[in-house]
């Protein structure tokens, strides 16, 4: 939700939706319980008054009541706030807090030499917290010492909270650095496949890049390509402080759809958000088959020579190893419309027409990420760079592709400011364990851990090096949803069970707590100080995040978990850098000072700022082209290619020998598809697991008053086609069984004419929440989309998730409906010895 088209809230409705909405949430009073309670009679726990802060879904100012969070107001700078804020304050406050450090009860009683089917069952014992540090070391020592590094995953970080301070992930990677080397990982779930494949098309990952000014795209681009992409959607949510300005772009580009002077078309099986907010024309391609239609448009091209001949000779390399394969000489297979109709389900003429009026004028592709977490997404990514080549227009003002229109501001002109550091994961201070990988990979590619669990000893192909699985022993995450972000969640589980230790720290009692042995409670950042932007590629100001509340339960900061954790190898001095956190907030702070004063860029010196302003704003900038230098002068500002130009054709790929990724883009089968591929008899569904509209990936799911605000009989919404459901008697609201071969989720029916039939959708991101804990197979009470996707690399180039490449079928259900677990913490066992000596079991 972003402005008042989206949803049909205003500013004002907006901020009194806020007023009811927590007027109506009560504070449970078993969360306010011990802690608060207690500390009642604190001077600070009867603070009243507003605090400004920010987060991933903006900045605001919260009202506090007696050292209670009673009201959260967007921040005044904010001209599009979402609707998401409702749930930030239930974050703190919710059941699903995690409140003490926590012990899985045969973990405690075993160690590492638990009964790891245990796992998932939920029960655990609350020990002190010197304790539970004192476990972890010791399963640092014990797995440093016994294995070495490789036994050590702790690669993976998420996307924890915004603040330059308490970077959750950086934090734990200081600490365990500190210690020992471990296994790292490569890459990302968001944009795995894509990040491997462009540097050797495109010189640049392109993805996270800031992309063309939108001023210049509203005044020169005559079509837009939205290709498989929801920016309204996606852009309320950044990786800092969003400051959500892009949306009055939105909005002028909307006037400008309706007056004709722009056209926009929306390459998805899905009407998005985007498309109902700046209208334009939809082209519902079957799921996964955009390269064939993509192959279409550019046989179109090229033999109605619409292609820009002279942008391919001096600007890209390889059209001609490309051009047999189009036209069919190499397999037999002209790349025709008519070709693609069957496959894309695109009428031929309509592919046409969409290449010529590509061609007819300025044409913008603005690319999506969700197309290149499929199987063979490499594929996508690299023809958006081919046609685009075609068309001739990469580097002129409005024109070419771009791969990041839909995140973090992108297209807001950036601002004349400073940009602030943060905390490092680098020390320079040496780990006390440098110990050998033994011929082991020292990292993997961050979507195949559990390939790696299941075949330590195998090796993979991955973006031409080879990658020998370790036997990993331990694991430790930190900022970080595993059992929401990774696929196949019943494969995962049983491979889950292969770890000796694992630990998660978190605020929030996810799935992966559930998993976990050992579990530590971080603050959220609402109950500490730190530092941020505003706004992301805008990098509009900054930003003082003020302290909210004091931290509930016995939540620590993850800087003093950390800390706490180095003094017991001697290394706490080297993790805090001899700095508090306030002094740490105000390095930062100064570090863009100076930078500020020799970009002419004059800032107020710490205590003001934090004191007093608490805000600061930076000049404007100037409006950009992406690419432009490139074009501009080819030989003095290349591409970061191999050639320096695009490469159609690339031999650094196609030496890499792979079947499955060769070297040029071409269509390949997908081991399952809807609309008549491959398993579609079995399992009619495609299934999408978008990014939510409603959440950060599995961030706010737990804040129960918000959740039932969208969630469809107590359970994740499953969005259903009218046609689909007709058949299968489903109405909204039903509730439905969601299934195939990898398991079986409930979830409530939303039946809607956005969705082209044979497509549905449950957002990733909903909590697992299963009949049984720790069962492989067991129902899923709440909606976790994950227990139904594939768990396969999309090429043995990237080895990025394939989450995208999913079948399922779904009935009403019609059993005994199970309450929905998931959302309580974890069932406290107390009876137990709280001190047994785990640890002493080696
Ligand atoms: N099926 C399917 N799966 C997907 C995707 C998909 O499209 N489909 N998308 C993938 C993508 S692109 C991504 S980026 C991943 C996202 O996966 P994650 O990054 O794992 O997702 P989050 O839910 O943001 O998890 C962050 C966790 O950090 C915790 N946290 C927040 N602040 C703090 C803090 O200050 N300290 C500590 N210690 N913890 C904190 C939160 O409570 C939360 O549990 O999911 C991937 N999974
Ligand atoms: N609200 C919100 N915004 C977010 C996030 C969030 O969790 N919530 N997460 C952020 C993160 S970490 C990331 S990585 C990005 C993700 O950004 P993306 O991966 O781009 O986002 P998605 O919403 O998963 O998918 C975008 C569009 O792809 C379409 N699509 C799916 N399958 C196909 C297909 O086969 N063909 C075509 N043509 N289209 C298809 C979907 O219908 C959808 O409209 O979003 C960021 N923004
Ligand atoms: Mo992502």
């Amino acid at each position: 939700m972003a402005t008042e088209k989206l949803q049909g809230i205003t500013r004002r409705r907006f901020l009194s939706g806020m007023l009811t909405a927590s007027a109506g949430a009560v504070i449970g009073g078993s969360l306010l319980a011990p802690r608060s309670a207690m500390a009642a009679t604190d001077a600070k726990n009867t603070f009243s008054g507003d605090v400004i802060h920010g987060s991933h879904w903006g900045a605001f100012r919260a009202k506090v009541e007696n050292g209670i969070w009673v009201d959260t107001v967007p921040f005044e700078h904010d001209p599009h706030p979402t609707a998401m804020l409702n749930a930030v304050r239930e974050v703190v406050y919710n059941p699903s807090r995690v409140k003490y450090p926590m012990v899985r009860l045969d973990w405690l009683k075993h160690g590492w030499k638990s009964d790891t089917s245990q796992r998932g069952d939920n029960r655990f014992v609350r020990v002190p917290w010197s304790q539970a540090l004192d476990f972890l070391h010791h399963e640092l020592e014990r797995v440093q010492t016994t294995y070495g590094p490789s036994a050590l995953y702790a690669g993976n970080t998420g996307w924890q909270s915004v603040g330059k301070l308490n970077v959750a992930g950086t934090m734990m990677h200081r600490a365990i650095g500190l210690h020992g080397t471990f296994l790292a990982k490569m890459g990302d779930y968001s944009t795995g496949s894509a990040q491997v494949v462009l540097p050797y098309v495109a010189g640049a990952m392109e993805v996270y890049e800031q992309q063309t000014s939108w001023p210049v795209v509203l005044e020169n681009t005559k079509n837009i390509v939205i290709w498989g992409n929801d920016p309204v959607k996606n852009l309320q949510v950044g990786w800092q402080i969003p400051d959500h300005s892009v949306y009055g772009y939105y909005q002028q580009l909307a006037e400008k759809v309706k007056s004709g002077d722009i056209k926009v078309f929306h390459v998805d099986p899905v009407k998005t958000s985007s498309y109902k907010f700046f209208g334009g024309k939809q082209i519902a391609v079957n799921p996964q088959t955009d390269v064939p239609l993509m192959l279409a448009i550019a046989y179109t091209l090229y033999t109605e020579k619409l292609h820009d001949e002279q942008f391919l000779a001096d600007y890209t390399t390889g059209f001609d190893k490309f051009l047999p394969y189009l036209l069919g000489e190499k397999d037999g297979v002209a790349k025709t419309p008519e070709w693609a109709e069957k496959i894309c389900g695109i009428p031929a003429d309509d592919i046409r027409d969409l290449a010529r009026t590509m061609a007819s004028g300025r044409t913008q592709i603005m690319a999506g990420w969700c197309l290149q977490r499929m199987q063979h997404g490499e594929q996508y990514a690299w023809m958006i760079v081919v046609v685009s080549a075609m068309l001739g227009q990469i580097g002129l003002p409005g024109g070419g592709f771009g791969f990041g229109w839909h995140y973090n501001d992108a297209g807001t002109v950036t601002s004349a400011g400073p940009l602030m550091s943060g905390f490092n994961s680098v020390t320079g201070v040496d780990p006390i364990h440098n110990g050998s990988y033994n011929g082991y990979s020292s990292y993997i590619p961050i979507a195949r851990i559990v390939d790696c669990l299941e075949n330590p000893g195998e090796t993979i192909d991955f973006n031409g090096q080879k990658v020998k699985f370790p036997h990993i022993k331990m694991a430790i995450s930190c900022g970080s949803n595993l059992f929401h972000q990774h696929q196949d969640r019943n494969r995962m589980i049983k491979a889950w069970r292969k770890l000796e230790t694992y630990v998660s720290i978190d605020h929030q009692w996810t799935a992966s707590c559930r998993f976990a042995d050992i579990v530590l409670p971080a603050t959220t950042t609402y109950e500490r100080n730190d530092i941020e932007s505003f706004g992301n590629h805008s990098n509009k100001g900054i930003i003082a995040m003020k302290q909210i509340v004091e931290p509930m339960f016995e939540a620590k900061d993850d800087f003093d978990i950390f800390r706490e954790l180095c003094t017991r190898y001697d290394r706490e001095e080297a993790f805090t850098g001899g700095k508090t956190k306030m002094e740490w907030i105000e390095e930062i702070y100064n570090g863009a000072r100076l930078q500020g004063r020799g970009i002419g860029v004059r800032m107020p010196n710490f205590v003001k700022f934090w004191e007093e302003e608490q805000f600061i704003s930076f000049p404007e900038g100037t409006e950009w082209v992406r690419h432009q230098a490139f074009r501009n002068e080819p030989d003095l500002e290349p591409l970061g290619t191999a050639s320096g130009l695009i490469e159609i054709y690339c031999k650094t790929i196609a030496d890499m020998g792979y079947d499955d990724c060769q070297g040029h883009p071409m269509w390949f089968e997908k081991v399952e598809r809807s609309h008549g591929g491959p398993k579609s008899n079995s399992y009619p569904l495609h299934m999408q697991s978008c990014h939510p509209n409603y959440r950060l990936h599995s961030q706010l799911c737990s804040s129960d008053a918000f959740r039932n605000t969208y969630a469809v009989a107590g359970r994740e919404p499953c969005y259903i086609s009218s046609a689909d459901a007709k058949v299968r008697g489903i109405v909204s609201g039903d509730l439905v069984r969601v299934f195939n071969d990898r398991g079986q989720v409930l979830a409530g029916a939303v039946v809607t004419d956005d969705y082209k039939a044979g497509v549905c959708r449950i957002e990733e991101g909903a909590w697992y929440a299963p009949l049984e804990g720790g069962k492989p197979g067991t129902l899923c009470t709440y909606g976790d989309p994950n227990v139904l996707t594939v768990d396969i690399g999309t090429s043995k180039l990237a080895q990025a998730t394939s989450a995208h490449t999913a079948l399922v079928e779904i009935e009403k259900f019609t059993g005994k409906i199970p309450a929905v677990t998931g959302f309580s913490g974890p069932t406290s066992v107390d009876d137990v010895n709280p001190l047994f000596p785990a640890m002493d079991i080696a």
